[in-house]
């Protein structure tokens, strides 16, 4: 057997993960991005885009359950929810766990993710037939500069902020997010590693606070992501986020209320990494 190995090609770690892989299961480039899936003897099948493994069949629910489960069980009643990118389907699936959700919107600017995803994750894609569910392909900045105090929750499920996705962690996106909610709605976003990006996640921390009146930062252990100790930005027009704000009732590999409390570290300890 010949070994075949994935370099991963991350534009802001200060190394590269060299994944041994069995196989290449699919490549292809769409309009936005190459898009490649290989699979892992530890991790299972993987999805990368542009040279940067995005989700692990192993792992992903350390990100999926934390960046949405966080700010669904902080609201009392999320019923409107609004996920920009995430086309692999994971986040959507975690958000439609949620009873109190009537309408969850998710726009992902590659039709061909989705469809990757459909064919070769049927664990992260097992939502997107829901009733509940509407699916867009379009920009998510175009979409929710439209939207006025319309959904409870927003969450930004995006690639790291290169091309495409740089403009989702600008105080004028946070600023369209916060119009995007309604008046007692909550943002949370995927922002990078606590140790390799530092800088970005204290600019993010910044901007955020210059919008939004509870600004925080949560993390998980994410083990395919350089850095492994990975952030999320929350913000909130009302409720306090750093407790479950009712029962939780969905079923989760990781995510419970006390996991919930410990991903958000005293702030003095953030301190140490970031300026706050
Ligand atoms: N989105 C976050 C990918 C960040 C990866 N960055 C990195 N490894 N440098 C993942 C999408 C999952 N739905």
């Amino acid at each position: 057997m010949r070994d075949i190995f994935f370099m991963e090609r991350d534009p802001y770690a200060p190394i590269r993960h060299c994944y041994p892989i069995e196989d290449i299961l699919y490549e292809k480039k769409s309009e936005y991005q190459e898009i490649l899936v290989v699979k892992s003897p530890h991790f299972g099948k993987m999805l990368i885009l542009d040279g940067v493994v995005q989700v692990d069949e192993r792992y992903e629910h350390f990100y999926h359950e934390m960046l949405v489960h966080v700010p669904m069980f902080s609201h009392p009643n999320p019923e409107d929810v609004l996920i920009i990118g995430g086309g692999d389907g994971g986040s959507l699936r975690e958000v439609l766990k949620h009873k109190s959700v009537k309408r969850a919107v998710l726009v992902d600017i590659d039709k061909e993710v989705i469809e990757t995803s459909k064919r070769f994750f049927p664990t992260l894609s097992s939502s997107f037939e829901d009733s509940r569910a509407i699916i867009l392909n379009e920009d998510g900045y175009k979409y929710i500069k439209e939207c006025n105090s319309e959904f409870d929750i927003v969450i930004v499920d995006s690639t790291d902020p290169v091309g495409f996705a740089h403009v989702l962690i600008t105080e004028e996106f946070f600023r369209h997010v916060y119009n995007a909610l309604k008046p007692d709605g909550i943002y949370a976003g995927q922002t990078e590693s606590l140790l390799y990006h530092g800088e970005m996640v204290s600019r993010i921390q910044k901007d955020l606070r210059k919008v939004f009146p509870i600004v925080d930062l949560f993390t998980s252990v994410i083990p395919i992501y350089a850095g492994y100790w990975w952030t999320f930005s929350i913000g909130s027009k009302k409720y306090d986020v750093r407790r479950p704000s009712r029962t939780v009732d969905v079923e989760t590999k990781f995510y419970s209320p006390s996991v919930h409390e410990h991903a958000f570290l005293p702030k003095d300890v953030y301190k140490k990494f970031i300026n706050l």
